[in-house]
């Protein structure tokens, strides 16, 4: 990636609207790069904006409010995730019209990938396709133990998170409750206790019954201090050099190797930001600001084409 990024030099090729829509009639491999901003006009909170997620998690007095999907931290103590893991929830069976605006531009053989760093996977309920997608930051879609790796789909964890407790692995808790039973330092002294097969010493056990993420399940979506699902490096370093336009929506582009990805397309490839606020610590041919809403509706009306969303008048966007 360092070397790709050392070798960029910007190539401004187009700066107006119209030069937006030709390129969009030509263009057979777009990539969008979505962020938050796509979810908000279902009212879900972005992060960064003054009245988004971190500004709401304030009161748990973390030096950093990212800490919260800080993965170390999780292992300590998952409660403080579990606490607040709620209010990211996503609500199921609903999609922005920007969210249509990707499927129409999948419909209509142009889009090479959507990047998106949601972790809400609205992206299914509107039928992008799954080939077409790529979840940089993971999803809620599935979740793991974070002992034994049993996996789970993230819908059984759902009634946890709603009654804010921890869910817990299967496997790891009935291998806990059994441990907890077998172990009496008084009657087993320093011996080694089977159990399910495996041998623990005492001391071992004692260090796992203070382990309080122990036997937890954690949904798939990637912490501060984990890698990114393998998938996202393989597709971009495909889809880089086959990219002949790249969106950027409803993003702060702040986080890290996603935010890379303006700088490793090839310089002449336009790039277009549409986002409520500027982002200036990128290099883009044309920013429209605004609610992405309102703005793919726009541009889509210019381009001669439509694409249907049954709650438009719903949303409260720019309305
Ligand atoms: P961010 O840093 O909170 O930035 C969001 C950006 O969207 C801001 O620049 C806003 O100006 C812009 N924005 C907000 N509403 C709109 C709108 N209606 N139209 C256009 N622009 C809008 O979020 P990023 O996505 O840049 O940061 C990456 C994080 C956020 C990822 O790790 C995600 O997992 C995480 N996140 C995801 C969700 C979700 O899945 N819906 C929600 C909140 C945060």
């Amino acid at each position: 990636i360092n070397k790709v990024l050392s070798s960029r030099l910007r190539i401004v090729t187009f700066s107006t609207i119209d030069n937006f829509v030709t390129r969009l009639h030509s263009a057979k491999n777009i990539i969008i790069l979505t962020g938050a901003g796509v979810s908000t006009s279902l009212g879900i909170p972005d992060f960064r904006s003054s009245e988004g997620f971190y500004s709401r998690v304030k009161y748990l007095g973390l030096n950093d409010p990212q800490d919260v999907f800080n993965y170390e931290l999780f292992k300590k103590e998952p409660s403080i995730f579990y606490s607040i893991a709620n209010m990211i929830l996503p609500p199921e069976n609903v999609y922005s019209p920007l969210h249509s605006f990707i499927k129409m531009l999948s419909d209509k053989g142009k889009l090479l990938r959507n990047y998106t760093q949601n972790i809400d996977n609205l992206e299914s309920y509107a039928h992008i396709p799954a080939d077409k997608l790529v979840h940089c930051h993971g999803s809620f879609a599935s979740a793991t133990c974070v002992t034994c790796d049993w996996k789970v789909s993230g819908s059984k964890i759902f009634k946890n998170i709603r009654n804010v407790e921890l869910p817990i692995c299967p496997n790891c808790y009935k291998e806990r409750v059994k441990m907890m039973k077998l172990y009496n330092p008084y009657v087993n002294g320093s011996a080694d206790i089977n159990v399910n097969n495996k041998k623990f010493t005492s001391a071992e056990i004692e260090t796992i019954s203070n382990i309080k993420s122990y036997g937890v399940l954690k949904p798939d979506i990637t912490f501060f201090g984990e890698p990114l699902p393998e998938r996202f490096f393989q597709c971009l370093m495909a889809d880089m050099h086959k990219c002949d336009l790249l969106i950027c929506i409803g993003t702060s582009l702040k986080v890290a190797p996603v935010s890379d990805i303006v700088n490793m397309i090839p310089a002449q490839v336009p790039q277009v930001l549409i986002n409520r606020d500027p982002v200036r610590h990128a290099d883009f041919d044309l920013s429209l600001l605004g609610f992405c809403d309102d703005i793919a509706g726009l541009v889509t009306n210019r381009c001669g084409w439509k694409f249907n969303h049954k709650d438009w008048e719903k949303l409260s966007n720019g309305k």
